[in-house]
């Protein structure tokens, strides 16, 4: 009985050694994929620099990422980034809400005209329960979430007019980004909006195929939008774009769970830093970057609360019809939420 035991012991204790073993050497590769639209010159690159340096430090260099900036891993295709992180083709992303919500319809909440009108209610979203259903809804797409970022209060320039009411709009040819929301907002308020990769769009403003687009001042600056004309710019924070930090989930299962803790608390450290640049400049009582823009000859227009008034009930239409595809739900508790700031 007791050699038995013995002897049972002895194989439990094998198969262990050799079972831990794998599971503490797990087959690492010598790079993984990182993918961003934007490169080093915005806060969006330089977070995925600063996502990669912070990993390399907190696992001693087990896992060593490069990063595929301007969605070179889909050439150029910021519509197709999700898909190729779901398949693998990119192993880790830093992406844009808005990029995502062709795959998914609920990132589209972000992209709700005038749904939040301040830095508190997009805090209020992404740092509460609306975040967490979020990252739950990924969770089932074959991604880990695991922080929140920020490209930026979209703001709108073109190189023609000053637009201070939708009149101004009209018959404006737009570039927008990659979800029909943008092309149905930009509709209702009587401009031509046309789709087109970011990629694409700064040709399409060099040579004025299009007048305008709309992005955060960081990259209005960093593209150096003004020196292809566009002159123009109008604040009117319609809507806002945060950046999601994800590994792909079995590059993720393959890593130890020391490690993924580390790649986790880097990207957390990596976006929070990332929040506070995207904001330098721009927020609270800090406008040097507006102070730069205007001496670029640039003019700025900020809207009036009436002003504001005539584009929210001019895209109120498009809001409640894209309510109800994001989920009514999901809405009210970020309706909520805001109002609670
Ligand atoms: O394409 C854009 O406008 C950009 C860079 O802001 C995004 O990737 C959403």
């Amino acid at each position: 009985m007791q050699r038995r035991t013995f002897m049972a012991a002895a194989a439990a204790l094998c198969a262990l050694a050799s079972g831990a073993g794998h599971a503490e050497t797990p087959a690492y590769r010598a790079e993984y994929r990182l993918s961003t639209t934007l490169g080093t010159a915005f806060p969006w690159g330089q977070a995925g620099e600063r996502w990669i340096e912070l990993v390399k430090e907190k696992t001693q260099g087990r896992i060593n990422i490069k990063l595929y900036s301007g969605n070179s891993l889909v050439g150029g295709d910021q519509t197709r980034e999700f898909t190729a992180i779901r398949q693998g083709v990119i192993d880790m992303s830093i992406g844009s809400t808005i990029n995502w919500s062709p795959q998914v319809k609920e990132l589209n909440l972000f992209s709700l005209p005038f749904l939040m009108p301040d830095y508190k209610a997009l805090d209020a979203l992404t740092q509460g329960e609306v975040g967490r259903d979020l990252f739950a809804v990924l969770e089932q797409r074959d991604v880990v979430p695991l922080a929140w970022g920020e490209n930026g209060f979209r703001e709108m320039s073109n190189s023609k007019r000053p637009i201070a009411s939708p009149a101004d709009m009209k018959g404006m040819k737009f570039r927008v980004v990659g979800s029909p929301l943008y092309n149905e907002t930009f509709t209702a308020l009587g401009a031509n909006p046309t789709q087109m990769s970011w990629a694409d769009a700064q040709p399409a403003l060099a040579s004025g195929a299009v007048d305008g687009q709309e992005n955060p001042l960081s990259v209005f600056v960093g593209a150096k939008l003004p020196t292809v004309g566009q002159k123009h710019l109008t604040l009117w924070h319609y809507v806002a774009d945060p950046l999601i930090f994800v590994v792909n989930k079995q590059v993720w299962n393959s890593w130890t769970a020391a490690d993924r803790e580390a790649v986790r608390q880097a990207a957390l450290q990596a976006g929070r830093e990332n929040v506070d640049k995207a904001r330098k400049g721009i927020a609270g009582t800090d406008n040097t970057v507006l102070k730069q823009i205007e001496a670029a000859g640039v003019g700025v227009t900020r809207l009036s609360p009436e002003q504001r008034a005539v584009f929210v009930q001019a895209t109120r239409p498009v809001y409640d019809k894209w309510s109800k595809s994001i989920g009514a739900g999901l809405v009210q508790k970020a309706e909520a939420a805001i109002a609670k700031r």
